[in-house]
């Protein structure tokens, strides 16, 4: 299949930036909640170090997603098609998205993840237990996170963000991806530029990099690969619930010429009757609200009837 590779007729630029680290150690906390505002106010996104994730819970999910992808290619598909749960190669969403990886989308509920296991592994109760136990970590660090951007925005109630990814109905998902080695001359779309719909993504890959964050359009920054940390992005509900403080910041991935890069997502979401707007704080006489209330279900079908690229947010705003 032919894929795109970044359009050599767009000027595109490739700019090295110091992304920001912040650390969740007990010595960092004291000024996290500032730096958290700061970093996605300014690039919706930064690096989550000293995090506290147990390395042996991060080690039991590579392994557990390296012997999946390790499996023949015809007993990987039997943990497809991605529907848009389950296993899907080069093809992203419903809406004619293509790149080169290869991936698992999971529902981040335990008794989903355990029962869908069976198709994925020969040894479902442990990759699913491998899973499970990354999952409840990572969500608990997302809601950390959010707790510290409440405190840092000013909002009254700290966990209002993260009551939303708490709710036993929640809707995070959970992704596996795979980019293969690609050899050619600049990256193939592994996974082309777009915004996640959710609340916050909590992103590790191993140690190859190719993914990029765009601050400007058409100017692209590289992430570092760290496997010890996590990149934390804002999604595009949270922009809508600051009120357009933080920024829902563009991402794709790029292959790697000379090895293959594992990531490994999780998209913090609410319930799907879940009510989104502008926090009551962060909308004032200077700041106006900017988009219309909504539910996480009207969104996220807007989003599955669109494009990856889209700018789906845009069809929310307030006129
Ligand atoms: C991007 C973020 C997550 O990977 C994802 C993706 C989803 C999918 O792959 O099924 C989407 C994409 C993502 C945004 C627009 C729609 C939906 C593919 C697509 C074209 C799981 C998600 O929630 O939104």
């Amino acid at each position: 299949m032919v894929v795109a590779s970044p359009n050599p007729r767009r000027a595109e630029k490739i700019q090295a930036l110091e992304l920001p680290a912040i650390d969740l150690s007990p010595s960092g906390r004291s000024a996290a909640p500032r730096l958290i505002v700061e970093a996605c106010e300014r690039y919706g996104f930064f690096k989550a170090v000293n995090h506290g994730v147990p390395a042996e819970i991060v080690s039991r999910m590579d392994e557990a997603s390296a012997g999946f992808f390790a499996r023949p290619a015809s007993e990987k598909r039997l943990a497809g098609p991605a529907d848009p749960f389950g296993y899907g190669s080069k093809s992203i969403g419903f809406n004619g998205d293509v790149g080169e990886v290869e991936y698992l989308l999971l529902e981040s509920d335990p008794a989903f993840v355990s029962r869908r296991s069976a198709s994925i592994s020969d040894d479902p109760t442990r990759f699913s237990a491998a899973v499970n136990v990354y999952i409840e970590a990572v969500k608990d660090l997302a809601c950390d996170i959010l707790d510290l951007m409440a405190e840092g925005l000013g909002v009254r109630d700290t966990s209002v963000f993260s009551r939303l990814i708490r709710a036993v109905d929640g809707d995070s998902v959970f992704r596996i991806n795979h980019y293969p080695q690609c050899v050619v001359l600049h990256g193939e779309v592994g996974f082309g530029e777009h915004s996640d719909p959710q609340i916050l993504t909590v992103l590790r890959s191993n140690n190859v990099g190719g993914l990029q964050i765009s601050l400007e359009d058409g100017v692209w920054t590289p992430v570092p690969p760290d496997p010890a940390a996590f990149w934390i992005n804002v999604g595009d509900l949270l922009q809508a619930m600051t009120n357009g403080r933080f920024s829902s910041v563009r991402h794709r991935a790029v292959t790697n010429p000379f090895r293959s890069r594992t990531s490994i997502a999780f998209f913090g979401a609410p319930p799907l009757d879940a009510r989104i707007a502008p926090q009551r704080e962060l909308v004032t006489p200077r700041r106006p609200r900017l988009y219309n209330p909504f539910t996480w279900a009207e969104y996220k079908k807007a989003a599955y009837s669109l494009r990856l690229g889209d700018k789906r947010l845009d069809l929310f705003k307030a006129c």
